[in-house]
């Protein structure tokens, strides 16, 4: 007799984009072996929890059935890459997300054994060298890669190993800027650990993503540090050889130098909620969920709506990298029967939740995170349920604000970006950092340690109240903290413990 051991499993959805034909499936799994629940990621994807050991081999075959699968949505390589969900702009949206998904292709691992273990193939004795790519050692650590389009930094560009950040001239696809240098993961009282953000290094025509994919990767697999993992992401790499160093080198090994990098905007990282028509005359609807958990609940019957939908859906589902979903492409006589769904099944009244809910994030935390120290996705709606109160009483209920939770420092939510972050040390105990850009383009700075509610609660009431009386026009809170002295400005990622 063997223990019930129960597993995780993430699939590999490059850009988010999925099919009515693959929720079904999904919804169908979640319900068999997935206790009836999915969750939807902060990097666009579905995992399912509790599936059990001997559940695993017909949760992947079913997966395969809908041309799905789970390749390098964990592991050191190159993860779930990721692509502006921006419904506006339908024709750029195809062609960026068209790169993403050939990145994602290009840089999986070819790996035989995982059909072998999971189809049932059979094993071909192969004289072929190892991983053409990663040979037998991989990367040293985790890599990440994610296609902007901006105004909108739904991605998080700057949180990237590997970011592109897609440059239209007169509507078409001129090429990207390429930044490099991303990422969250730390860890308590190591100050040699710390979140960076991605630096911009140039431009490059679209036809040379491949390319730079290959050169900055094969960089960091030949230059990251093997010895220590704390220390082994590419962000590590590249602040120990210096960004001149790692720039002339991708050059060398594109065989070209890149383009000076051009103009761009970024006015939000949050998602536009509610409908939307496309520039292509199609509507799409963004639905809030929060923390990106679906499920049923009593007079909300979230997961059985989605699939209501999915029976009837033509167009496509999109997961955003904020754990909110879009049903996209739907034709304009369509919608009024997804508006009756979503009367049918709970979901036709707003909730009234304040902008500061709205632009939330949680990681998954306990009960399944083996490396949670705190709650996070269960707690931080109580969180809010408090913090909505505080805004009420300073008039800033309708503010869009982003905050995020991580239940421990390795940053899954992303919380070092947000202009409120919480991460947790212990049961109840949290950090709390101020700060951080509206847009994700500068990092949050620690302003209480350790601390429990009364003192978060007491710190954000006292925050967002000054914020609510001397806020200039068009101020942001996290803009307004720095200025009102309550942290300093986070310039680089080596300032973030000092
Ligand atoms: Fe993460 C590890 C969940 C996005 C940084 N992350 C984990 C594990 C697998 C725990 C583990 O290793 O045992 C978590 C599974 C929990 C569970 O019960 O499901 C987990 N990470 C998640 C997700 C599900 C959070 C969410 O609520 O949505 C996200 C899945 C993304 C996906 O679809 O691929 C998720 N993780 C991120 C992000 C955000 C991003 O990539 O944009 C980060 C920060 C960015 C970065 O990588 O720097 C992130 N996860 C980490 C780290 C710290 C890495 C580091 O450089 O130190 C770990 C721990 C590790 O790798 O050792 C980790
Ligand atoms: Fe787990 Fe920590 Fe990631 Fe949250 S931030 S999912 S607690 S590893």
């Amino acid at each position: 007799l063997e223990p019930a051991y129960q597993f995780m499993a993430r699939v590999r959805l490059p850009g988010g984009v999925c099919t009515p034909a693959q929720w079904l499936k999904l919804d169908e799994l979640a319900r068999a072996y997935g206790q009836e629940t999915l969750r939807l990621t902060t990097r666009q994807t579905f995992q399912f929890h509790w599936l059990l050991k001997h559940d695993l081999k017909a949760t992947l075959q079913g997966l395969h059935e809908v041309l799905l699968d789970t390749i390098a949505a964990c592991g050191d390589d190159s993860r779930g890459v990721m692509a502006s969900v921006n419904p506006h702009l339908s024709a750029l949206h195809a062609e960026v997300y068209r790169y993403a998904r050939q990145a994602s292709d290009h840089a999986i691992p070819r790996m035989p054994a995982y059909h072998e273990i999971w189809y049932g193939e059979e094993r071909v004795a192969s004289s072929e060298p190892e991983e053409p790519f990663y040979g037998r050692t991989y990367l040293p650590r985790k890599f990440k890669i994610g296609f902007a389009i901006p105004p909108i930094n739904d991605i998080d560009v700057y949180a990237q190993d590997l970011g592109f950040i897609a440059i239209a001239e007169r509507g078409k696809l001129a090429g990207f800027n390429v930044a490099i240098g991303g990422g969250m993961g730390r860890t308590d009282q190591a100050s040699a650990t710390y979140p960076r953000l991605a630096d911009v290094i140039g431009f490059v025509e679209a036809d040379k993503v491949l390319a730079v994919c290959d050169a900055v990767m094969g960089l960091q697999r030949d230059y990251g540090d093997r010895r220590d993992r704390s220390h082994a992401r590419f962000k590590y790499t590249i602040d120990d050889r210096g960004l001149d160093w790692i720039t002339a080198e991708i050059e060398l090994r594109l065989g070209f130098g890149l383009q000076p990098a051009r103009p761009f905007d970024f006015t939000a990282n949050g998602d536009a909620l509610g409908w939307q028509v496309g520039e292509d005359g199609r509507h799409h609807l963004t639905l809030f969920i929060e923390n990106g958990r679906i499920a049923n609940h009593p007079g909300r019957a979230l997961m059985d709506f989605l699939r209501a939908v999915a029976r009837i859906h033509t167009g496509s589902f999109r997961l955003t990298p904020n754990q909110n979903l879009i049903i996209a492409e739907i034709a304009p006589q369509a919608r009024a029967g997804i508006k009756a769904l979503l009367t049918e099944y709970g979901l036709g009244a707003s909730k009234g939740e304040s902008g500061l809910r709205l632009n939330s994030m949680a990681c998954v935390a306990l009960p399944t995170c083996g490396l949670a120290m705190a709650e996070s996705e269960r707690y931080l709606p109580h969180l809010l349920d408090k913090l909505e109160e505080i805004l009420r009483s300073h008039d800033l209920t309708d503010e869009p604000i982003t905050i995020r939770m991580s239940g421990c420092p390795n940053g899954c939510s992303r919380p070092y970006i947000a202009e409120i972050g919480l991460t947790g040390r212990a049961p109840g105990k949290y950090n709390l950092y101020l700060g951080g850009g509206f847009h994700g383009q500068r990092l949050n700075k620690m302003y209480l340690e350790n601390v429990g509610e009364t003192a978060l609660l007491a710190a954000l009431d006292k925050t967002l109240g000054h914020f609510a009386k001397e806020r200039q026009e068009g101020e942001r809170f996290g803009d307004f903290v720095i200025r009102a002295g309550y942290v300093a400005e986070v310039k680089a990622g080596r300032d973030f413990n000092a």
